[in-house]
């Protein structure tokens, strides 16, 4: 018997969430990003800071495809060091000659450290040097103000405390576009 008003919740959920979509239908078009290509010390679009971690022949591509209500991003690497943990994240610059160039992480709710507001990738790469990773978020990406870069940590992402969000040194960096 409570059958009927769990459906009319379940329809009034619905019906609040949404005019929210189709009141703005041009503010939410797919967006995708996209970035590849082999680690070089010069780049200019993928850019190597430490040889001994990110060593030569190493490549990545990552694609990000975003609609309305959703972003899903994924990370693939090849020639790396084999059976490594790195951490990943999408920044708000393009990649420079210094890591430091790619700027702070994109962040969704500005402020907020977490992977529900960031784009963490974090990876450990097979016996081959190869990994992948897949992030997924219930928010729309706008093209303005879109990250710019995947920059790759010489470790994982510290998930919790004050150090929450770092992830060690910038090793190398592919620009988005
Ligand atoms: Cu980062």
């Amino acid at each position: 018997m409570r059958l009927p008003a769990l459906l009319l919740a379940l329809l009034a959920v619905g019906c609040s969430g949404a005019p929210v979509q189709l009141a703005h239908p041009a503010a939410q078009k797919a967006t995708m990003l996209k970035g590849g290509g082999e680690f070089t010390a010069f780049g200019p679009d993928a850019v190597t800071y430490d040889r001994r971690l990110v060593p030569a022949g190493a490549q990545a591509s990552l694609t990000t495809e975003s609609t309305p209500g959703q972003t899903i991003t994924s990370l693939v690497v090849e020639g790396f060091l084999p059976r490594r943990a790195y951490g990943a994240h999408l920044h708000t610059k393009p990649c420079g000659r210094k890591g430091d160039d790619a700027g702070p992480h994109y962040q969704h709710m500005t402020g907020q450290v977490n992977p529900a507001s960031e784009v963490w990738l974090d990876l450990t790469t097979d016996d081959s040097g190869a990994g992948h990773a897949t992030a997924r978020h219930a928010w729309h990406l706008d093209a303005a103000g879109a990250p710019r870069s995947l920059v790759v940590h010489a470790r994982h992402t510290t998930t919790t405390g004050p150090d929450a969000g770092t992830a060690g040194d910038r090793i190398a960096c592919l620009t988005l576009s």
